[in-house]
């Protein structure tokens, strides 16, 4: 972890900037895998399969019986923590839920706004080193919630053409019925184009390699929604001296371990802290069973020793953090300078594990600088707001004449004519 000291703005947006995204050479290769998934369907996914999962499927859609034995494999602890993950996301989730809104603007002029579910989303959970069970949590519990018909699920098998238990325990527990063995780029070309075992969907969620990101974005040409853009996965703790350095070492530690291109920063007021914190990530590397990962990934990583406290803030909403670790003492003021961060974790006894698994908030968080302008996922990213409107004979005789002398002045007379039509309907009906 690299250490600078009191940096000119300058210098720290160069040692903090994103590495830049290959994107050119990504969809060179991904562009070929929607193609085909596109003309061959089902067909494609096996192909793909064997070539990158390195495993001959039969049968794409996971079977029920699958589904079953999996629940046996599942330890009855990791059961109890998945429902008590499960409990607090969907408490957080349903409270997350916005009434219709129902207004008459002005006398017969009635408009109406309300939350429609988007009627068929695909879920992405990676396999690979880590099976991400938590995020079918994050994914499925609030498009169960708010009412999605279809939900299906794409994760990668493994070379027994198995999928982890943990991971079917999860879906079926929340109730996504169609879990589908496909991976990588080929599982959000299917969700796209649809082949005959994978239903294709309105919009597609779910964290993945560059592979599944450059799809994605392709995706989009397509007419299918995404959830947010995405790159790595990052943390900056910013902590002085009331914080405890070797819980701030075990939070930089918990996002580096992710992968070899999570970045971490450390933001602190003192450097002694920083040595401190940076010894102590020393000590606890070690012992990690990811070592090799959160090695690489601290190696793209700083620490930055920022004596003024409101350069240390425009640091921070200059930077954008996907997760901001605050343990400072003058905590309510700092989190209410913060308007850049995708979430929040407050004080000392506020792990970003407790987030990322089990607390309630989403874990599915804008990266890469685009806390900027974009929320993680929540309810609202599983329905769309439809508008209504009813206007009766006297509303149109009061809103009428403003919108037909709206239209004449954008010399659009058929728009003025829908209105003017009726009016003189009313007057020779006397009504
Ligand atoms: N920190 C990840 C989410 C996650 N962590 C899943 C553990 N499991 C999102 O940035
Ligand atoms: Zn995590």
């Amino acid at each position: 972890m690299k250490l600078l000291v009191n940096p000119s703005p300058e210098k720290w947006r160069k040692q903090l900037a994103r590495p830049v995204q290959k994107s050119k050479e990504i969809n060179k290769i991904v562009k070929p895998i929607l193609k085909k998934v596109e003309r061959t369907g089902d067909k494609a996914l096996i192909k793909f399969a064997q070539e990158y999962d390195h495993v001959s499927l039969e049968q794409l859609i996971v079977s029920a019986a699958e589904i079953e034995a999996a629940s046996k494999l599942v330890s009855d602890d990791l059961k109890e923590a998945i429902h008590t993950a499960q409990a607090n996301i969907e408490k957080f989730h349903a409270a997350q839920a916005s009434e219709e809104l129902i207004l008459e603007v002005m006398p017969g002029v009635t408009c109406k706004r309300k939350s429609v579910p988007i009627q068929r989303v695909g879920l992405y959970v990676p396999g690979g080193t880590a099976p991400l069970f938590s995020t079918v949590l994050m994914l499925g519990v609030p498009a169960r919630l708010a009412g999605c018909r279809e939900i299906v699920l794409c994760t990668p098998p493994n070379r027994e053409g198995k999928i982890h238990p943990a991971i079917l325990y999860t879906a079926n527990r929340i109730g996504i019925t169609k879990i589908i063995k496909v991976g990588g780029a080929q599982a959000v070309a299917a969700l796209t184009f649809g082949t005959t075992s994978v239903p294709k969907v309105d919009k597609i969620f779910g964290p993945g390699n560059q592979y599944v990101t450059a799809a994605k974005q392709l995706a989009t040409k397509y007419g299918v929604a995404i959830d947010m853009p995405a790159g790595p996965s990052e943390v900056l703790v910013y902590a002085d001296e009331s914080a405890v350095p070797a819980f701030v070492a075990s939070d930089l530690l918990s996002q580096a371990e992710h992968g070899v291109d999570s970045q971490v920063v450390l933001v602190t007021p003192s450097e002694k802290f920083a040595k401190k914190v940076l010894k102590e990530i020393n000590t606890q590397l070690e012992e990690l069973s990811r070592k090799d990962i959160a090695f690489k990934a601290l190696q793209n990583s700083t620490a930055v020793v920022m004596e003024d406290s409101s350069a240390a803030i425009d640091l921070i909403n200059d930077y954008a953090p996907e997760h901001l670790i605050i343990a400072v003492e003058n905590e309510e003021e700092t989190v209410n300078a913060i308007y850049n961060a995708g979430s929040v974790f407050i004080g000392n006894y506020t792990p970003e594990s407790a987030g990322d698994y089990a607390s309630g908030t989403n874990h599915t968080l804008p990266t890469y600088g685009y806390a900027r302008n974009y929320s993680g996922v929540s309810l609202d990213s599983f329905v769309k707001k439809m508008t209504y409107q009813k206007i009766t004979p006297e509303g149109l005789k009061l809103l009428g004449p403003a919108v037909e002398i709206m239209a004449a002045n954008e010399q659009l007379d058929a728009h003025k004519n829908a209105v003017t039509i009726r009016l003189n309907y009313l007057k020779e009906n006397k009504k």
